[in-house]
């Protein structure tokens, strides 16, 4: 697959189900908390600034957005879960949109999960990892924001994810939004994914 692209337009915001465009093209959805990094990975993988805001804010994306990426595929950006300063209402609203949008029968190619390596790994990692396994969708772990770690702790903070997110050590990639490490791998296999 020809990795330029030449148009990335923002196609929709859907706060509802109602608002997800008819499936077309092949789908890559990036998931994970708020503040992880998801904009910024699919900026970085787009070779594009701002195309998804990246925000400071945590909970920022609210809605879950469809970019079109030429007449090729969809790059989805779902909202963040696990922010503290929500309301259970807005959780659960969250929960059914973006459930709602991985159960449907969309043609998802790749689920681009994405953690803070600095982070453990917590019951509601485990509970989005145990879901998406249930689900049967093809998924890769990324560890984002190594730059904050020094380089001599990485294996082990990688290893401590692929424990204790039962996941296999080919899917999970190390990487850094902001200095552009691991980018290139987690390209490949998005596009490898796409080709599928
Ligand atoms: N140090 C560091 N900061 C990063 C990295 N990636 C993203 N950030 C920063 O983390 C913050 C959140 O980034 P976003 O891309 O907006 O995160 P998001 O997951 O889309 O956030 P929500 O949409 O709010 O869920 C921003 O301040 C980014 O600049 C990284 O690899 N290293
Ligand atoms: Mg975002």
């Amino acid at each position: 697959m020809k990795v330029h692209f030449k148009e990335v337009r923002f196609q929709k915001g859907a706060f509802s189900p109602e608002d997800f465009p008819v499936p077309s093209l092949p789908e890559v959805a990036f998931l994970g908390r708020s503040n992880v990094g998801k904009s910024s990975l699919i900026n970085a993988f787009l070779r594009q600034k701002g195309v998804a805001r990246v925000s400071s804010t945590p909970g920022f994306t609210k809605a879950i957005n469809f970019f079109r990426v030429d007449h090729r595929f969809f790059l989805v950006d779902l909202p963040g879960y696990g922010f503290a300063k929500v309301s259970p209402k807005m959780r659960a609203q969250w929960k059914t949109l973006v459930e709602s949008y991985l159960s449907a029968s969309r043609p998802i190619k790749l689920l681009v999960l994405i953690f803070d390596i600095r982070r453990e790994p917590d019951e509601l990692d485990r509970a989005l990892i145990d879901y998406v396994k249930e689900l049967g969708r093809p998924f890769i772990v990324v560890l984002n924001k190594i730059d904050r770690l020094k380089k001599s702790s990485w294996p082990q903070a990688r290893k401590r994810w692929q424990e204790g997110l039962g996941v296999e050590e080919e899917n999970v990639f190390l990487a850094s939004c902001k200095e552009g490490k691991g980018i290139e791998e987690i390209r490949k296999r998005i596009l490898q994914a796409l080709e599928k």
